[in-house]
């Protein structure tokens, strides 16, 4: 039997860390353990070095949204090809820090890019690849901003602005509502209750994926 993909996406701040744990412990307590963790744009050494250029720039080089989204597909299939589908194939389960999801919102919505340019390359390069479930941890970018702001410095796609996280919000949550693949959780809630919403989907989500007990 094939593995599972299952993404976690949000605005910074969002919680994703916890969320991540929260699914493997869950995945365990399902008899899951063979687990396989990515984060996006990352996960390979060519992704890994397209994700400190997307991340910090390179030189003071101007970087255009247009090569950052181009950056970001190269990334992708580099992951999608060398990680993640090899190790669906050995029966293993994904566990995304972000995937495609979060170009729609944030070239998408936030960089307000051509949303027929990102959906040609998207479908050139993805072809019908995508998750089995995303967890998208919605969250006021003024909340989550101020929690990655208590981490330390900001790299460059921190350093926007207030209406491009509010953009990005908006869109993340449009596309939830088109796509009943992805579950809307509310992140502003305590840790505790967002890890228990995590739970209650997981518990019904789970058994109608395999055959469990
Ligand atoms: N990006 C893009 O533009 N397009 C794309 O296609 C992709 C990515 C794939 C990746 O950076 C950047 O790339 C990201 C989007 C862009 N940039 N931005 N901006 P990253 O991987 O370094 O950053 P991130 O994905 O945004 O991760 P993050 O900032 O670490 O967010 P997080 O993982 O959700 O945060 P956290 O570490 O889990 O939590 C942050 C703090 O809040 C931490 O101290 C927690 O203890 C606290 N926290 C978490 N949950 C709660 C609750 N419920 N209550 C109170 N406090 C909480």
């Amino acid at each position: 039997m094939t593995g599972k993909f299952i993404v976690i996406e949000g605005l910074e701040g969002a919680g994703k860390t916890t969320a991540i744990n929260t699914v493997a412990t869950i995945l365990n307590q399902h008899n899951i353990d063979d687990l396989q963790f990515t984060r996006e744009p990352g996960g390979t050494p060519i992704a890994e070095a397209l994700r400190n250029i997307i991340k910090n720039g390179l030189d003071n080089e101007f970087l255009t949204d247009k090569a950052e989204l181009l950056m970001l597909y190269a990334a992708r299939i580099q992951l999608i090809e060398n990680v993640i589908k090899p190790s669906l194939k050995l029966g293993k389960w994904v566990i995304g820090d972000r995937h495609d999801l979060s170009t729609q919102a944030y070239q998408g919505g936030g960089r307000q890019l051509n949303t027929v340019f990102i959906e040609t390359l998207k479908n050139q390069v993805l072809g019908d690849f995508k998750p089995d479930l995303t967890l998208y941890l919605d969250i006021d970018p003024e909340i989550g901003l101020m929690r990655a702001k208590s981490r330390g410095k900001l790299d460059r796609i921190e350093q926007q602005s207030l209406p491009f996280f509010k953009r990005i919000r908006q869109c993340y949550l449009e596309l939830a509502k088109q796509d009943s693949t992805i579950i809307t959780i509310d992140a502003e809630k305590p840790m505790a209750n967002v890890v228990k919403q995590i739970e209650q989907i997981l518990v019904t989500w789970l058994p109608k994926q395999v055959n469990l007990s």
